[in-house]
């Protein structure tokens, strides 16, 4: 057997990772198309080439590729060619593109949505970014970069290996969960498959050269009346005014070394909510004597959201979550931005009667957000930090800690300002050991987890005290780490992995628990995962595992449960959909089937089960 302490001693030996330096705002705010500001979509075709012996750079593949092949962006590599589908390693992706010559005189930036692992990119054979971690937009300022009579060569090259010092950890010392016998191949921390490429659009755009670099709104309920709290930030130090125009109302922005502040009162508020998610747009301009010379919209919904004693509350008032944890995945795309099958699955969420789901188990796209801001529809909103486990070693654990917080920091800049986000998630099953409640953990895993989780507690709430901060809780794990948390999420399988086939008994277990984690913590309990692997279209009466019918009991069992009692928040049945994961004997034709819809969005009995009870109101 190959000793885990092997593994450990060759990151200490490696340099840490690097990434754009932390608190960087370059394209935090997404790009918009307005009077002062372009976007210009790179989507379609570019080139791409594996490169397994790590040649490219040396060999300047930033300039032109030996033997490329066509790509589609944004999609995951995997699905598209059967010698990148297990493949790790580097890949390079190029394309060339004039930039529009009515930019010039502008500052050009080149912003990636979403590139799983390592990234750089290079323009016109200089580099100008790099970037770790999938799910989260970074950018570069490449003005200086153009050549405004020849097309710009835009080459970016993504890695995507298993290393155990990333998060999510591609591979753990300590073994894990999932390692070995879920998702066997290829191997991973966790159960979903692990896409790699540009996921999500590359765009360039343009903006005027003092501009809005970042825009902040906090908002609240003061009796009838509702608050926008605006913060905006502009570049260079500007110290010129502004505006904000929300609706009717108008106020002047005074700009003191880039930031003004400027707090709005709107009489007879609308607050936002999933029965009337009202939007209203906040236009931000710069102004330099009369004239305008820059603009930013945002659509800004009004409402709060709190934690009061064992209770969640929307303005005021306690909500009950209804829902799913999701995946970003279909067939061929892979883990790439797909909006057709976003728009079906709001529908779809409709449909069954859902008001809410996380996106497990990392950040989803922006337009996924803006959706939900539109359609009403609650989102927890969790960082990458999947199965993290704490029995590595204190080297790895520190530097999955800087992970951790450049995610966190990176995810609440994008994604702070949209109502439709009401709970932010730090981590999904993290663990003290290498298997959940089974011993020998170190005796310090638990300790060095909660001041773990301590700090990136404390983290969110210095960012953004609006929103309640929670962690979605293995079975079996430390109910120390639940307790540093706002809301108490916990995922469980009472019926599935344990007490298999023993519905009346699974249920038992799930109330014993809920109500002594209730005693003992006094917060509100969400149920952030329950769900059974169930093949779409097998049948048995009396129900049996993996049948359609076991699938509706086990979920009536839960939902029974939580129902009676006031305390629970929620529940979030797992998974919405089936989805793609490693090769294993757990997982049949390499999917996790615990979907209430198949992977091409079929029902199961169980979604017509949800719906009779969700859409009963
Ligand atoms: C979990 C994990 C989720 C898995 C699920 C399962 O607890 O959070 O990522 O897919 O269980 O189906 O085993």
């Amino acid at each position: 057997m190959r000793d885990a302490r092997d593994d450990v001693s060759k990151v200490k030996a490696a340099p840490p990772e690097r990434s754009a330096p932390r608190g960087s705002r370059v394209g935090t705010l997404q790009p918009r198309q307005n009077a002062h500001r372009n976007t210009f979509d790179l989507s379609g075709l570019w080139d791409f080439q594996l490169d397994p012996k790590d040649e490219g750079e040396g060999a300047r593949w930033f300039e032109r590729l030996p033997a490329p092949r066509a790509i589609a962006v944004p999609c995951s590599w995997n699905e598209l060619f059967d010698d990148a589908r297990d493949y790790v390693g580097l890949a390079w992706y190029r394309t060339q593109v004039f930039v529009p010559s009515s930019w010039r005189g502008e500052r050009v930036f080149l912003r990636v949505g979403s590139a799983n692992y390592a990234c750089k990119i290079w323009v016109n054979g200089e580099l100008v970014a790099e970037h770790l971690g999938g799910h989260l937009p970074f950018a570069a300022e490449i003005t200086e970069r153009i050549s405004w009579t020849q097309p710009a060569t835009i080459a970016i090259s993504v890695e995507n290996k298993p290393l155990p010092e990333r998060v999510p950890a591609g591979s753990s010392p300590a073994g894990g969960l999932f390692t070995g016998i879920v998702g066997g191949y290829p191997a991973t921390t966790y159960d979903f498959f692990p896409y790699a490429g540009l996921h999500r659009s590359v765009i360039m755009f343009s903006v005027p050269r003092t501009h809005i670099e970042d825009v902040t709104v906090r908002t609240t309920l003061e009796g009838s009346d509702g608050r926008v709290d605006v913060s905006v930030l502009a570049t260079d130090g500007h110290s010129g005014a502004g505006r904000a125009r929300f609706g009717s109302i108008e106020a002047a922005l005074r700009f003191r070394d880039g930031v003004a502040e400027v707090s709005l009162r709107v009489p007879d508020v609308r607050p936002w909510s999933p029965r009337d998610p009202h939007l209203q747009p906040l236009v931000i301009t710069l102004e330099d004597g009369q004239r305008e010379t820059d603009a930013y919209t945002l659509d800004v919904g009004i409402r709060t959201v709190e934690v009061r004693g064992d209770r969640l509350l929307l303005n005021g008032e306690p909500i009950t979550l209804t829902g799913f944890g999701k995946h970003e995945d279909f067939p061929i795309h892979g883990r790439g931005f797909d909006l057709p099958l976003l728009v079906r699955d709001y529908e779809l969420l409709r449909w069954v009667g859902a008001n809410s789901y996380r996106t497990s188990h990392y950040p989803y796209s922006e337009e996924a957000l803006d959706l939900a801001d539109r359609l009403g529809v609650l989102v927890i909103d969790e960082t990458p930090a999947v199965s993290l486990n704490f029995a590595d070693s204190g080297e790895l654990v520190a530097r999955r800690l800087d992970q951790c917080q450049r995610a966190l920091d990176e995810l609440i800049a994008r994604d702070k300002n949209h109502p439709s986000v009401i709970l932010w998630c730090v981590a999904n099953e993290p663990m003290a050991g290498g298997s959940p409640g089974v011993g020998g953990a170190p005796p310090t895993a638990v300790e060095e987890g909660s001041r773990f989780f301590r700090v990136l507690y404390d983290q969110v709430r210095a960012r953004d005290a609006t929103r309640p901060v929670t962690l979605a809780g293995v079975m079996g794990g430390p109910v120390e780490w639940l307790s540093i948390f706002d809301v108490v999420s916990i995922n469980r399988y009472y019926g599935w992995y344990v007490l298999g086939g023993r519905l009346d008994a699974a249920q038992a277990a799930l109330a014993q628990e809920l109500d002594s984690l209730h005693q003992k913590l006094g917060k509100p309990i969400l149920i952030s995962e329950f769900g059974t692997d169930t093949v779409a279209g097998s049948h048995s009466q009396p129900p049996e595992m993996w049948t359609e019918e076991y699938q509706v009991e086990f979920l009536r069992r839960y939902l029974d449960a939580a129902e009676s009692r006031p305390f629970v928040a929620g529940v979030h049945v797992w998974n919405f959909a089936d989805f793609k994961t490693g090769q294993g004997i757990l997982r049949a034709a390499g999917l996790n089937q615990k979907g209430v819809f198949t992977r091409d969005r079929r029902p199961k009995m169980a979604a017509h089960f949800l719906r009779s009870r969700w859409c009963r109101t």
